[in-house]
Order: C-alpha cells, then sequence, then structure tokens
C-alpha cells in the first residue's frame, strides 16, 4: 500500500510529468529553518519547469509518494523523531507506524513502485574515504543498480571518497552523464578533475539518454542513470578549501566515534560550522537547481 496524493496520481494518469523530492535531507540533511524553506522552494521550482513535484517520505508507517505541507513541516521541525530510512529500514518504519525521511536509496525505491522515474537530490551517498577499513558504501549506488529512475544531483557528496564512488558506479553499470559539463562535479565545487564518461549538453539530451537507456539496455533488468549538474558558479565553493574543511570534519566524526547511518548527517552538520555557513547556501542552491533541471528533464521525456 503507497500513498500517492490524488494529485501526483492524476498527473501520472494522464502522462504529465512528475518529480520526485526526498526527504532525508529535510529532516537530517539541513537545519531548520532553512530545511523547510528549501523543502517548499524545490516543490515550486519542479512546478515552475512545468511537472508535479512529489516529496517522498513514510509519514506515521505509510509509505507516501507527495507528502502533504503539514507533514513536510513536521519532517523539518522534529526531526528529531523522524528516522532517517535507507532501503533496509523501510519496511520497519511501515511496521512501526513511525516517520520515516528517505534517502536516496529508498526514495528510489518508493518513486519507481509509483511510476515516477525522475527524480532529484543534492549529492547522492556513494564509497565513504576510509571505506577498505569500514566497508561504509551508500546503499544509494545499489539502488541505482537496480531501480529504473533517473537522479539529477551534484554529483556525490564531496565528503566522500569521488575516485572510488564512480568506479564503483562504473562496476554496477550505472550511466554517468554530465549535463553542461565533461568532469564530476564535486558537490560544493563545480570541478572534481574527475572526468565522467558522457556528456549531455540540454535536459533534452539527457532525455534521450535515459530513453535509450531504458529501451535497450535495462531491459532484462532494470536499473537507474545518474544526471550530473554543478553547482550554480554564484555560489560553488572553492575545492582547495572546501577540502580543508572536510579534513576537519572527518577528524571531528573520528574523535566522536561516528558510525553507520549518523556519518552523513554529522559530516555535513560539521561542514556548516567549518564553513561559517556557506555550505549550506551552496547545498541549498544546488538542491533548488537540481529539482528545476529534473522537471525540465521530466517534461522533455512526455515530448
Ligand atoms: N543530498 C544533500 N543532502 C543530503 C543527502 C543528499 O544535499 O542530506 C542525503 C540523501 O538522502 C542521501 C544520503 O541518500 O544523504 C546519504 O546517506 P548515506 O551516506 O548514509 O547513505
Ligand atoms: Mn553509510
Amino acid at each position: 500500500m503507497l500513498r500517492i496524493s490524488s494529485e501526483i496520481a492524476a498527473a501520472l494518469d494522464e502522462g504529465r510529468p512528475v518529480v520526485a523530492l526526498e526527504s532525508t535531507v529535510i529532516s537530517h540533511g539541513l537545519p531548520y529553518p532553512q530545511n523547510l524553506e528549501l523543502a517548499r522552494a524545490m516543490e515550486d521550482e519542479v512546478r515552475a519547469a512545468g511537472a508535479v513535484p512529489a516529496t517522498v517520505g513514510v509519514c506515521a508507517g505509510v509509505p507516501t509518494v507527495g507528502m502533504a505541507a503539514d507533514e513536510i513541516e513536521r519532517f523539518a521541525t522534529r526531526s528529531a523523531q523522524v528516522r532517517k530510512l535507507s532501503r533496509r529500514d523501510v519496511a520497519a518504519a511501515i511496521a512501526q507506524a513511525a516517520d520515516g525521511a528517505t534517502t536516496v536509496a529508498a526514495t528510489m525505491a518508493l518513486a519507481a513502485a509509483a511510476g515516477v522515474e525522475v527524480f532529484a537530490t543534492g549529492g547522492i551517498g556513494g564509497v565513504h574515504r576510509g571505506a577498505e577499513t569500514t566497508w561504509d558504501i551508500s546503499a544509494d549506488l545499489t539502488e541505482l543498480a537496480r531501480t529504473p529512475v533517473l537522479v539529477v544531483c551534484a554529483g556525490a557528496k564531496a565528503i566522500l571518497d569521488l575516485p572510488a564512488t564512480i568506479e564503483y558506479l562504473e562496476t554496477l553499470g550505472v550511466p554517468l552523464v554530465g549535463l553542461g559539463t565533461d568532469e564530476f562535479p564535486a558537490f560544493y565545487s563545480r570541478s572534481s578533475g574527475l572526468p565522467v564518461p558522457s556528456r549531455a549538453d540540454t535536459p533534452a539530451d539527457a532525455a534521450r539518454i535515459w530513453a535509450a537507456q531504458r529501451q535497450h539496455v535495462a531491459v532484462a533488468a532494470p536499473g537507474g542513470l545518474l544526471l550530473c549538474v554543478p553547482p550554480p558558479a554564484e555560489v560553488a565553493l572553492d575545492r582547495a578549501e572546501v577540502e580543508v574543511a572536510i579534513g576537519r570534519a572527518l577528524a571531528r566524526a573520528a574523535s566522536a566515534g561516528v558510525r553507520g547511518p549518523a556519518v552523513t548527517p554529522f559530516l555535513l552538520a560539521a561542514m556548516a560550522e567549518e564553513t561559517h555557513g556557506e555550505s549550506i547556501a551552496t547545498n541549498v542552491a544546488l538542491l533548488r537547481q537540481n529539482a528545476r533541471v529534473a522537471g525540465q528533464v521530466a517534461a522533455q521525456l512526455r515530448r
């Protein structure tokens, strides 16, 4: 049983474009009140691009595609009572009637179940630095390998091991496409120095690659696609400065002994402190941009 809002159900029925949005970034990725403003702004960006937004989460045990305004507000203001749900955690949250914010992995799974194939996030999870000893590799990567959703992002979060994340995506057979770039963006910064295998110059180009993937490649076994958009130039941070802040944030996580699902929220909050809030402004701006691009891609797919 999946709850799909009537607006989204009608759009899907009529073949109009729909874009999924995640809720972990609301409850565990950004502080209040920026998280609530951002959640609303992303929905507005999707609409301005001509698509219908579908914020995904588990609300009091109900897996939901198209959260209501009061649910989004609850996830933003009472984040301590909202679980962070990766794919493995969704079933328990449903059975226990809990509130749960869905990560990229869990959002993809619920979006695909509803028939939504375009999704906007900030930076996906990936291979963590030091994964050779911790084995901390986000389930976002394996979900991209098996669930037919196009994910618009600014690359993987810069706190991760980006070269290893790209290698892992290749192993999983996930198409990696740069929008107007030949480089994998570094989340807070526009450039990582790491090439992407494919480039699209417009949302229409990206939609054509996705259509080809769905029709000819992801046939017997479905899978997703990662469309990477560099953060807006006006708010992008200098890569060398970001690296210094990441070094400090990682050291704080190590001395605090942070493990598992708590790692990413801890590092994002530490980055906000280390950059005196600049990382938040960048994160919000790239999330909004990605929502707009996802709306444009979804609209192109309907042509
Ligand atoms: N993008 C952002 N901020 C976030 C996330 C993405 O700009 O907080 C979230 C997504 O929900 C992503 C999760 O799936 O971080 C990764 O968590 P983990 O590394 O534990 O898989
Ligand atoms: Mn992890």
